[in-house]
């Protein structure tokens, strides 16, 4: 008893020493917490009298220092290591647990019996063990929860983990939706009557696939727009739909790791999405080995979502530890829980039940009473939540109730579950594709598959008859949730897209000098007055509208922000203020290109995933597109999005303050690279005009599924008249601009791009003026398009060398020019190449390989040798490689020219 100012305070100094000996959380400190609490609560309130607040405030803070240098301070933003949602608040199960468990396990035969029927023929390869880890997860969602597409309603959007694939093949097939030779094909796509592709992939599978999410980091991000495009799209009363879709993203607690994964979560609790759900499958490891085998990912991530404003459930246990817990009065078992890291934990799935009897329950011996009861079969055999159904809807069902904010599924489960020896919680998992006779056996018996010793070494796919419970079952869920999934359905209507007479102002000229970026604006802004797409249209910047000169429609047509505009904007008393409203038109991303990407993907989708068509045009810095998230354009490909992409500020030397990091001058290349893209590299309005023009016909009344990529520039120049006849060469990718001065016998072709067109326009004068060389023009809108169809044809005439030949558009355009050719553009040389087979006499290319610098344009022209001085010298010189004039006229072109023939040369290595 201690006696302060004639009060008594409940303080025994023998139990102060006796618990600081023990452990916090050990039985002396559980038995006497609360008389522990209440006695500092009465000297707290004895020094508050006493001492008054300030001085108890120091006080205070002097012993909370002392604490810190014993026990630094918990952030606060973990949990205890155990299930979010407690037993008493668990829903009573809505399904046949029997049924159910059966037909999980039928699914669980065919997907591993696919990978290993494939791979005892072929090398083809494919996944057992992340679907062996999440086949409850996908199961429990499939009966319950993900709702089919039907009338004013797209379906819920799932984003499946690109590994689990075979899982959802299996289902398909019980299903009835594909058959035993699609199952027998997995991964041979090319097999007679075709296969099954390896991984989501809609451009392959379009009836079936709606999002690629294989490259990890993808589908979370993606689905992350998804949910915001989704509310974008009923904000601006695009949609009719009787309730609201969710978004499930299925991924992997690997892939967390990924930046793309975790780099944009806060922006779904920002715009408060409860219409998303995240699963994140903890099996606690990736390909290699645990994911955090020193540490705990489960909780990690829970901090870091927490952190970010999400409502997260976590889902560690199964029932059966249900009681286990409950019967734990010490706090032990959950310390032992904690302490404990995934390491270990996977160390308890390989090892027999008695090594997690001794290692586990056996560090503190209070713990191995709790399970004394269980065989070590049994406590082998203890589930954790993430392959327990009950526990598993418990969190799907609060998750899908939650209201304001986003959720987080953290399950944890074992990788290759069910696989035993073959594969299950070993670092080999991952990769495990085939199994032995004795292994898949164990298989068959562990799931109960009725499949005969005799044919078992084939692995046979087993469908349950159509009057089967089992199918009768499945099909009923399916039906009554509204339909199967996944299943891409394109059922979007066409659009009422403007004619290239809605352009007259770009096919005309003009004298004023603007930069096609400016034209790109006025394209823009003529559009958005065309009533059949204005609404359609979904405008997308990271942050660089003022810099395009784009700001001018922060106010036209306004910012999407779910709150509206909760402040005065500091320029309110400016016209072209910066205005955010809740429908608001622009899709204002911020400093973030993978999130930018992710909504063209969403809004150039939107025609298929909800049948409605949005026209989206992304226009950013093309140094920071596809060199900065190239997967993700890859991407773009294969879900078949559709739209427009403008790399504006483009050009190694027309960006010329910028330096290194920011002049583009390859990614016309990489855009090349994408089967679905089409690249152009306009140099003036009209070939804009006819260019979009066509694109959106091709896109949203023809329904190809096509992008396209335009480079941008912002250097001012003249926009002249449309000669006539050149709207198919703009859209085919050359045309002649303008013919070479008249009477002159010497011939060259001169092909120029963007703003280096006005290389060649000047180099034309020179060469006529000084070297009496007759050079013509040509516009180069597309190399790509012109190399791919000159592939085409020559292909054709490979295999069909006795039928007459095919010229491809590009040698049809040449065949009659004489001379030499040049092609001179902002680019990297390899961009006009891919057309020089095709070229009669062959093509000499300038360019602008190299890294970029900070400098005038004229300077860093001449440095790259892509000025018109430059092009003369080459004109000339590709003239005399084919002995047409002296090489003495190059070297005098040189010296009158005044070009520097020992400058360095800008490409490295
Ligand atoms: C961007 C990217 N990098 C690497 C890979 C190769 N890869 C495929 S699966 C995998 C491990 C996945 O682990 P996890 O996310 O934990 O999924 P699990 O299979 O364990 O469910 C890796 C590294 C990939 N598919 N994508
Ligand atoms: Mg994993």
């Amino acid at each position: 008893m201690l006696k302060v100012s004639g009060k008594t305070v409940n303080v025994d100094n023998k139990e102060i020493y006796g618990s600081r000996a023990g452990t916090a959380g050990g039985p002396a400190a559980n038995q006497n917490g609360d008389k522990w609490s209440e006695s500092l609560q009465s000297v707290f309130e004895l020094a508050l009298e006493n001492q008054g607040p300030e001085r108890t405030a120091k006080l205070l803070e002097k012993l909370a220092g002392q604490l810190r240098a014993v026990q630094p301070p918990s952030n606060g933003a973990t949990t205890p290591y155990v299930n979010t949602i407690p037993v008493e608040q668990q829903p009573v199960y809505p399904g046949d647990r029997v049924i159910e468990r059966r037909i999980k396990s039928i699914i669980r035969w065919n997907a591993m019996a696919m990978v290993v029927k494939a791979n005892s023929t072929t090398n083809v390869g494919g996944h057992i063990a992340s679907f062996a880890s999440s086949a409850t997860l996908y199961e429990v969602a499939q009966n319950h929860f993900f709702r089919g597409a039907s009338d004013n309603f797209p379906g819920d959007i799932v984003y499946f983990q690109g590994h689990a694939a075979p899982g959802m093949y299996s289902r398909a097939f019980l299903e009835g939706r594909l058959d035993e030779r699609h199952l027998q094909n997995f991964r041979q796509e090319l097999a007679g009557g075709g296969g099954l592709s390896s991984y989501p992939h809609p451009y392959l599978m379009p009836d079936f696939w709606q999002f690629p999410t294989v490259s990890m980091g993808l589908g979370p991000i993606m689905s992350l727009y998804q949910a915001r495009f989704n509310r974008y799209l009923q904000a601006r009363g695009l949609t009719n739909w009787k309730s609201e879709p969710k978004v499930w993203a299925f991924l992997g607690d690997g892939e967390s790791d990924e930046p793309e994964s975790l780099g944009a979560i806060t922006l779904a609790a920002r715009e408060n999405l409860d219409n998303i759900i995240w699963v994140v499958n903890c099996n606690l490891q990736r390909l290699d080995g645990p994911v955090r085998g020193n540490g705990k990912i489960i909780q990690e991530l829970e901090g870091l979502f927490r952190g970010a404003g999400w409502n997260v459930i976590k889902v560690i246990w199964g029932t059966q530890w249900d009681e286990i817990i409950a019967r734990d009065k010490s706090g032990l078992l959950l310390k032992r829980m904690e302490e404990c890291v995934d390491g270990d934990y996977q160390k308890y799935v390989v090892e027999p039940g008695s090594y997690t009897r001794k290692h586990f329950f056996g560090k503190y011996p209070e713990l191995l009473e709790l399970v004394n009861h269980l065989t070590d079969d049994q406590i082998r055999k203890l589930l954790r939540g993430g392959h327990d159904a009950r526990k598993v809807y418990a969190a799907y069902k609060a998750a899908s109730d939650h209201k304001g904010q986003p959720t987080v599924i953290l399950a944890k489960t074992v990788k290759g579950y069910g696989l035993g020896e073959a594969g299950e919680g070993k670092n080999i998992s991952h990769q495990q594709k085939k199994m032995n006779e004795k292994e898949l056996r164990e298989f068959r018996e562990r799931f109960k598959i009725p499949i005969s010793d005799d044919v078992i070494a084939e692995t046979p796919f087993y469908r349950p008859a159509p009057d089967s419970v089992e199918t009768k079952y499945l099909l009923e869920r399916r039906q009554a949730l509204g339909g199967f999934l996944p299943a891409r359905k394109v059922t979007s209507t066409v659009l009422d897209v403007p004619k290239l007479d809605c352009f007259a102002e770009f096919l005309k000229g003009s004298n004023s000098e603007i930069s096609t970026t400016t034209a790109f604006g006025n394209v823009l802004r003529i559009l958005l007055r065309q009533k059949g797409i204005s609404r359609s249209i979904v405008p997308i910047i990271p942050d660089e509208a003022r810099t395009f000169g784009l700001d001018a429609f922060f106010r036209e047509i306004g910012i999407y922000s779910p709150k509206g505009q909760l402040y005065e904007p500091v320029d309110r008393n400016s016209l072209l203020y910066y205005h955010e409203a809740k429908d608001g038109q622009i899709l204002e991303e911020g400093i973030t290109e993978a999130g930018s990407m992710a909504s063209f993907i969403a809004s150039g989708t939107s025609y298929a995933t909800h049948g409605v068509p949005t026209i989206p045009f992304y226009i950013y810095y093309s140094m920071f597109g596809p060199q900065r998230v190239g997967d993700l354009f890859w991407l773009a490909g294969d879900i078949r999005a559709k739209g427009f992409l403008l790399g504006a500020t483009s050009g190694r030397t027309t960006l010329n303050g910028e330096g290194l990091q920011h002049q583009d001058g390859h990614s016309l290349l990489h855009a090349s690279t994408i089967p679905t893209c089409l690249p152009y590299d306009p140099a003036f309005g009209y070939e804009l005009a006819v260019i979009i023009a066509d694109g959106l016909r091709r896109m949203y009344v023809e329904k190809e599924d096509i992008f396209y990529y335009l480079s941008l520039y912002n250097e001012n120049h003249a926009m002249p008249p449309m000669p006539p006849g050149v709207e198919d060469g703009i859209l085919k990718g050359l045309y002649k601009f303008k013919a070479g001065a008249e009477g002159k016998k010497i011939k060259a072709h001169i092909l120029g791009s963007g703003p280096i067109i006005q290389s060649a326009l000047k180099a034309q004068e020179i060469l006529a003026e000084r070297y009496g060389v007759s050079a013509d023009v040509w516009s180069a809108t597309s190399y790509k398009l012109l190399r791919t169809d000159a592939i085409r044809c020559q292909r054709w005439n490979m295999l069909h060398t006795t039928e007459p030949t095919k010229k491809s558009y590009v040698e049809t355009l040449l065949a009659k020019e004489q001379g030499a050719f040049v092609a001179v553009s902002d680019n990297i040389r390899t961009v006009p190449d891919q057309i020089a087979p095709w070229v009669p006499g062959g093509l000499f290319t300038l360019g602008t390989d190299g890294f970029g610098r900070s400098d005038t344009r004229a300077r860093l022209r001449r440095f790259f040798e892509v000025d018109a001085e430059s092009t003369v010298i080459a004109t000339l010189y590709a003239l005399a490689e084919k002995n047409l004039i002296g090489r003495e006229v190059v070297a005098q072109a040189i010296k009158d020219l005044g070009v520097n023939p020992e400058k360095i040369q800008p490409q490295l290595v």
